[in-house]
C-alpha cells in the first residue's frame, strides 16, 4: 500500500447557532469505511504517544478539543509535523507511516476514526524493524 500523510480541512455547516462538522465513510475526506472509532483524552502532561506503524490501517485524527501535535514518518525518510488545533482539521494517515503524538494541550481530546477493528498484529512498535521494513524506499 502507498504510504500518505495529508492534511484535511473541514468545512463546518455554521449558523447563528455554532458549527457542526459530518463526516462520512468512503468519502474524499474519509477514504475508508469506518469500523472503530476511540478518542485519547486526560493525557498525562509532556506524555510522547504512538510510536508505532500501522502495515493496513488508515486512520483520520482529528482534535475535537485543545491541541496535539503529529509527528510523522514515510518509508522514504520523509518527516513531517502536523498542529491539530482546531477541530475543522484533521490527518490522513495511510499506509506505513511512523507516527507519534506529543505536545498535547491539558483539554486536548484526540477522536481517531479507523478502517480497521483493533488488531495488535497490524502494529510495527520497534523503529528498527520500521526501517528494515522501509529500507527498500529510502
Ligand atoms: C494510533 C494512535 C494515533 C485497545 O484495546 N483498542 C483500541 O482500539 C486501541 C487504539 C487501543 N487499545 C488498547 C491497547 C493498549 O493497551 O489501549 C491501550 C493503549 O493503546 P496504544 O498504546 O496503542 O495507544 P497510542 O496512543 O500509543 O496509539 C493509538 C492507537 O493505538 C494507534 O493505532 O495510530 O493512537
Amino acid at each position: 500500500m502507498v504510504a500518505n500523510v495529508s492534511d484535511l480541512e473541514f468545512t463546518p455547516k455554521g449558523d447563528a447557532r455554532g458549527k457542526l462538522i459530518a463526516l462520512e465513510s468512503l468519502t474524499e475526506l474519509v477514504p475508508f469505511e469506518i469500523k472503530r472509532v476511540y478518542y485519547i483524552f486526560d493525557t498525562t502532561p509532556g506524555t510522547v504517544r504512538g510510536k508505532h506503524a500501522h502495515n493496513v490501517l488508515k486512520q483520520v485524527l482529528i482534535c475535537v478539543s485543545g491541541a496535539c501535535t503529529i509527528e510523522c514518518e514515510k518509508p522514504d525518510g520523509t518527516k513531517s509535523e502536523h498542529r491539530l488545533d482546531w477541530p475543522d482539521r484533521g490527518l490522513l494517515i495511510e499506509g506505513l507511516v511512523w507516527r507519534q503524538m506529543k505536545d498535547f494541550s491539558k483539554d486536548a481530546v484526540l477522536l481517531v476514526l479507523a478502517s480497521e477493528h483493533y488488531d495488535e498484529s497490524d502494529y510495527i512498535r520497534d523503529y528498527s524493524e520500521f526501517k528494515r521494513q522501509t529500507s527498500c524506499c529510502e
